[in-house]
C-alpha cells in the first residue's frame, strides 16, 4: 500500500513551484511575502533535496539487491563547494527551477550564491575528491565517500592591510544536504592498554581494553551523478561523547565546567580541519582524527559486508577502499588488528585479504608533508595498534632479507619504522606494503615516486605494484557550471551537451575552428568572464581593471614551491620596465592584470609574506599615474571553490610554475585550458601531459627540468649563485622601500639570495621574464590566440575525472558500474 504514496518530488515548472512555496511556509515557517533570498535558496534547496533523496534510497537499495562490489574512498578532504547548481544540472532541471524563480520574483544566479561553500578541504586533494565523487556517480559506479564533518572548514580569509587574518568558517547553520544519522553511531576507542593471554586452543589473543570512548555519528550526503539517476552517498562522522550529554554527578554538585568537558573533548575530534596543504605537522588530535574517522568508516563497511554472510576470503571481492594519501593510513592496521583480534582469523591470512582490499594514492614527494607519527604517540593513543605495526614490519622485512640476505642497509631504509629519536612510524611505507596497488598522480610524479620515496620498494615489489593514474577534473561542475555560456556554445558546435558525459567529443571544435561567427562568439564569452571578474574586483578591492587588458592569473594555496615569489617579483620586473619606459613607449605596451589568489597556512610565515607582498606591490603600483591600466596587481581574498568558479572562466593566462618535480599534478591547470585560457608553466605534474595532449604550440613552457634540480640545489650550496641580474635589480627596488618597509620581506630575498635558493627562483627568472615576453607578444595576434585557445580545448578530453575514475576502477578497484532504470 505505500507504494503509492511515495514522495514522487516535481516533475514541471508548476510543481517545483508549489513545493519551494511548501517548504517556505512549513519547513521555514515564513510567509512568502516576507521570503527573501536566503529563503528562496533554503526552500528550492529542500526542494531539490526531496528529489535526491528518493534516487539515493534507489541507489542503495539497488547496490545492495545486486550484492556489488563497492568502492569505498577515504579522504580527510572533501572541498565539495556550492551544492544547489550542481545538483540541478546533474538532475537536469536548472532551466525548469530557473523559470519557477522567476515566476516567484527570484533570480536563480542571485539564490544560488547565496549557498555558502562546504570547504571542508585545504586545496587540490580535497577537490580531486570532490570531482571523483561526482565522476563514481556519473558513471553510475557503487561508491561511498568517508570523510570527517568538520564543524569548521578552511577557515575564511581576510585581507587587513595587506596581512592575511583568518576567520573561522563555521558553515552548518543550515546545510540541507546533510542526513544525521543519529542512529549510525560506533563507539571509537582510545588510549588504554593491550592484555595478552591464550585461548583453549593454546593460540596468543590479544585484548585492547581501558581508556576511552568517543562516539562517531554518521551524517550522509546524497552525490548526484550527471544524467543518470544514480546518487550515491558520502559519509561524514562527527564526533561526540559516547556517555550521554554531560556528567550529572559533577553538574549537580555545581562543577559545571567539568560536567561538560568530556563532551567538549569528544566534540573536538571533529572540530576543525587542519588547515595545511602539503605540509604535516604531527598533532596528537590529527592522529585522533584519523584513526576516529578510520574505525568508524571500517566499522560501517564490515556491517555492510556482514549482512551478506559472505567468508572472509571474499571481502576483497566485494569491498575496494582507496585511500587518499597516507591520512587513511590506520585503517589497514584496523583492518588487521579487526581480522586477527577480534574474528580471529591467521595472521597471513587476514593480512592477505589487507592487501587485496586497499589502494594507495600518493599526492607528494615533499618531505615535509610524507606523514610520520611518533611511536610513542601511537603506542599511548593506539596501543594495540603498535604492536600491529611492528608486526607488520617484522614480517616484511623478514621477506626483504630473504631476498636481499646480509644487505642491512636496505632494511633500514625500507623499514616502517624510523630509527630517530624518537622513533617515527613512516606512514608511506605502512600504506605501500598494506596496499596492492600504488599510484601517482600524473605520469612525471608516478616515475618520480618509482626513483625517489619508493626506488627500494621497486626492487622488492617489482615495478607492477606501481601504476599511474593522472588527475582529472569534472567536466559539469569546471565547464558546464562555471562556463555556461562557452559550455552552451561547445554544445551547438559537437552535436549537443554529449561531451559532459564523453569529453572527448571536444575533438569536434576542430572542425568549427576556422568559422569566424564561432571565434566571435567565444572571444565575446571570454570577454564577458572578464567583465564579471572586474567588477567582483571592484567590489571586492576597489581597484579598477580593465577587461580589454591580458588576465594573468595565479589562483592556488601560496606555498614556496608553487612560486607565486617568483609571480610577484616577475610583476615587479614589469613595473620597473614600464616605469623606465618613455610615455610613447609605454603607449604600445600591452595592458596586464596579474590577479592572485590563495590561502596561506597560518603558520607558514614565507606563505603569509608573500601575500604581503603581492598586496604590498598592488598598492604601489595600482595608484602610480605614469602606469595606468598597463599593469594592476590584485590580490582577491578567500579563494575558495565558487570563487574559483568565476575566476578561472576570466583568465587569458594562468601561472602553474612550480619548481619541477615539486607539484604531484596540479588540477587547476587542467581546469584554466578547459575554460579557454593558455598556460604558461614549467615542466611538471600534468602540465606535461597537457602539453603532449594540446601540443607545443599551445603552451608557454619555460624553466629547469626536474632531472636537473638536485644538481643545480647542489651546486648552490657547494659551487658559485649569482644571482639573475633582473632579479637582483627587483630586490634593490623592495630592500629600497619601494613597497614599504622592506624588513617584512627580508627572508623571501635572503631565501633566494643567500639561502641556496630551494625552488630555483633565480634560476628560473630568466627564462620566466622572457616567456611573458613572448606571452605578451602572442596575445597581441588575438586570431592566432583564440585559435590556440580553440584548439587547446578542443584536445581537453583526456583530463575529465570520468577518464581517470575508469581507470582506478579497471586497473585497481575491479568494479563494474551498475545500470539504473531510466524510471528511477
Ligand atoms: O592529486 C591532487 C593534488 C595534486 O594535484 C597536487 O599537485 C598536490 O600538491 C596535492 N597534494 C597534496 C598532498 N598533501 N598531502 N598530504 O595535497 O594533490
Amino acid at each position: 500500500a505505500w507504494r503509492k504514496h511515495q514522495v514522487k518530488g516535481f516533475k514541471d515548472q508548476d510543481g517545483f513551484e508549489r513545493e519551494v512555496v511548501r517548504h517556505v511556509e512549513t519547513t521555514l515557517a515564513r510567509s512568502m511575502y516576507n521570503c527573501d533570498e536566503s529563503a528562496a535558496y533554503s526552500a528550492t534547496a529542500l526542494a531539490i533535496r526531496d528529489l535526491l533523496i528518493r534516487r539515493w534510497n534507489r541507489t542503495q537499495q539497488r547496490q545492495t539487491f545486486t550484492d556489488s562490489k563497492r568502492v569505498y574512498y577515504l579522504s580527510l578532504e572533501f572541498l565539495m563547494g556550492r551544492t544547489l547548481d550542481n545538483a540541478m544540472l546533474n538532475l537536469g532541471n536548472k532551466e525548469l527551477a530557473k523559470a519557477g524563480l522567476s515566476e516567484l520574483g527570484f533570480r536563480i544566479e542571485d539564490v544560488i550564491q547565496q549557498e555558502q561553500d562546504a570547504a571542508l578541504g585545504n586545496g587540490g586533494l580535497g577537490r580531486l575528491a570532490a570531482c571523483f565523487l561526482d565522476s563514481l556517480a556519473s558513471l553510475n559506479y557503487p561508491a561511498w565517500g568517508y570523510g570527517l564533518r568538520y564543524r569548521y572548514g578552511i577557515f575564511k580569509q581576510e585581507i587587513i592591510d595587506g596581512y592575511q587574518v583568518e576567520v573561522p568558517d563555521y558553515w552548518l547553520d543550515f546545510n540541507p544536504w546533510e542526513f544525521p544519522r543519529h542512529d549510525v553511531t560506533v563507539d571509537i576507542q582510545f588510549y588504554g592498554h593491550v592484555v595478552k593471554s591464550t585461548d583453549e586452543n593454546g593460540r596468543v589473543v590479544h585484548r585492547w581494553e581501558g581508556g576511552e570512548t568517543v562516539k562517531a555519528v554518521a551524517y550522509d550526503v546524497p552525490i548526484p551523478g550527471y544524467g543518470t539517476s544514480t546518487t550515491n552517498n558520502l559519509r561524514l562522522w562527527s564526533s561526540k561523547a559516547a556517555s550521554g550529554e554531560f556528567d550529572f554527578q559533577k553538574f549537580n554538585s555545581g562543577d559545571y565546567e567539568s560536567s561538560v568537558a568530556d563532551q567538549q573533548r569528544a566534540e573536538t575530534i571533529s572540530a576543525v580541519l587542519y588547515p595545511n596543504d602539503n605540509l604535516e605537522r604531527g598533532k596528537e588530535l590529527r592522529l585522533k582524527q584519523q584513526y576516529f574517522w578510520v574505525a568508524a568508516s571500517l566499522y560501517d563497511i564490515i556491517r555492510r559486508f556482514k549482512k551478506t554472510k559472505r567468508p572472509w576470503s571474499e571481502f576483497p571481492e566485494k569491498v575496494a577502499i582507496q585511500l587518499n594519501d597516507t591520512h587513511p593510513t590506520l585503517a589497514i592496521v584496523e583492518l588487521q588488528r579487526i581480522l586477527v583480534d577480534l574474528e580471529g582469523l591467521e595472521w597471513d591470512k587476514a593480512w592477505n585479504i589487507v592487501v587485496n582490499t586497499f589502494g594507495y594514492t600518493n599526492h607528494t614527494v615533499l618531505p615535509e608533508a610524507l606523514e610520520k607519527w611518533s611511536v610513542p604517540l601511537l603506542q599511548h593513543l593506539l596501543p594495540r595498534h603498535m604492536q600491529i605495526i611492528y608486526d607488520i614490519n617484522l614480517f616484511f622485512l623478514q621477506t626483504v632479507e630473504r631476498e636481499f640476505p646480509g644487505n642491512f642497509g636496505l632494511l633500514r631504509d625500507v623499514s616502517i619504522i624510523e630509527e630517530s629519536q624518537p622513533k617515527m612510524v613512516r606512514m608511506a611505507f605502512l600504506a605501500l606494503v598494506g596496499s596492492h596497488k600504488v599510484n601517482g598522480v600524473a605520469e612525471l610524479h608516478s616515475d618520480l615516486i618509482k626513483t625517489t620515496i619508493f626506488k627500494d620498494f621497486v626492487q622488492i615489489f617489482g615495478p607492477d605494484k606501481f601504476t599511474n593514474v593522472t588527475n582529472g577534473i569534472t567536466p559539469r561542475r569546471w565547464l558546464h557550471q562555471a562556463n555556461p555560456r562557452l559550455s552552451e556554445l561547445i554544445s551547438s558546435k559537437t552535436g549537443g551537451y554529449g561531451f559532459l558525459k564523453d569529453l572527448t567529443q571536444l575533438n569536434r571544435l576542430e572542425e568549427h575552428i576556422n568559422d569566424a561567427d564561432f571565434r566571435r562568439e567565444w572571444a565575446e564569452i571570454k570577454y564577458a568572464n572578464k567583465v564579471r571578474l572586474a567588477k567582483h574586483i571592484k567590489e571586492t578591492t576597489g581597484v579598477t581593471v580593465n577587461p580589454r587588458a591580458l588576465f594573468d592569473v595565479q589562483v592556488k594555496r601560496i606555498h614556496e614551491y608553487k612560486r607565486q615569489q617568483m609571480n610577484i617579483f616577475g610583476a615587479i620586473h614589469r613595473y620597473l620596465k614600464l616605469k623606465a619606459m618613455t610615455p610613447e613607449e609605454r603607449a604600445k605596451q600591452l595592458p596586464r592584470v596579474s590577479i592572485f589568489g590563495g590561502k596561506a597556512a597560518p603558520g607558514y610565515w614565507m606563505a603569509k609574506q608573500i601575500i604581503h607582498l603581492i598586496n604590498s606591490v598592488g598598492a604601489v603600483v595600482n595608484n602610480d599615474k605614469d602606469i595606468g591600466d598597463l599593469l594592476k596587481v590584485v590580490f582577491i581574498e578567500d579563494y575558495n571553490v565558487s570563487k574559483a568558479e568565476m575566476i578561472i572562466p576570466a583568465s587569458d593566462i594562468s601561472e602553474h610554475i612550480s619548481t619541477a618535480g615539486t607539484e604531484a599534478s596540479g588540477t587547476s591547470n587542467m581546469k584554466f585550458v578547459l575554460n579557454g585560457g593558455l598556460i604558461i608553466g614549467t615542466c611538471d605534474g600534468a602540465n606535461i601531459e597537457i602539453t603532449r595532449e594540446i601540443g607545443e604550440d599551445h603552451i608557454f613552457l619555460f624553466g629547469t627540468l626536474a632531472e636537473h634540480v638536485e644538481e643545480l640545489r647542489h651546486s648552490h650550496l657547494y659551487g658559485k649563485h649569482e644571482l639573475n641580474p633582473d632579479l637582483a635589480r627587483v630586490f634593490e627596488e623592495i630592500e629600497k622601500g619601494t613597497f614599504g618597509n622592506p624588513d617584512g620581506f627580508a627572508s623571501l630575498i635572503s631565501a633566494v639570495r643567500e639561502h641556496g635558493d630551494f625552488y630555483l627562483v633565480s634560476d628560473d627568472f630568466q627564462s620566466y621574464i622572457d616567456t611573458h615576453a613572448q606571452v605578451d607578444v602572442a596575445y597581441r595576434d588575438q586570431e592566432a590566440w583564440i585559435t590556440s585557445c580553440i584548439k587547446s580545448v578542443a584536445s581537453m578530453g583526456f583530463f575529465s575525472s570520468d577518464r581517470c575514475i575508469t581507470e582506478y576502477a579497471e586497473e585497481i578497484w575491479n568494479i563494474e558500474p551498475l545500470k539504473v532504470k531510466d524510471e528511477d
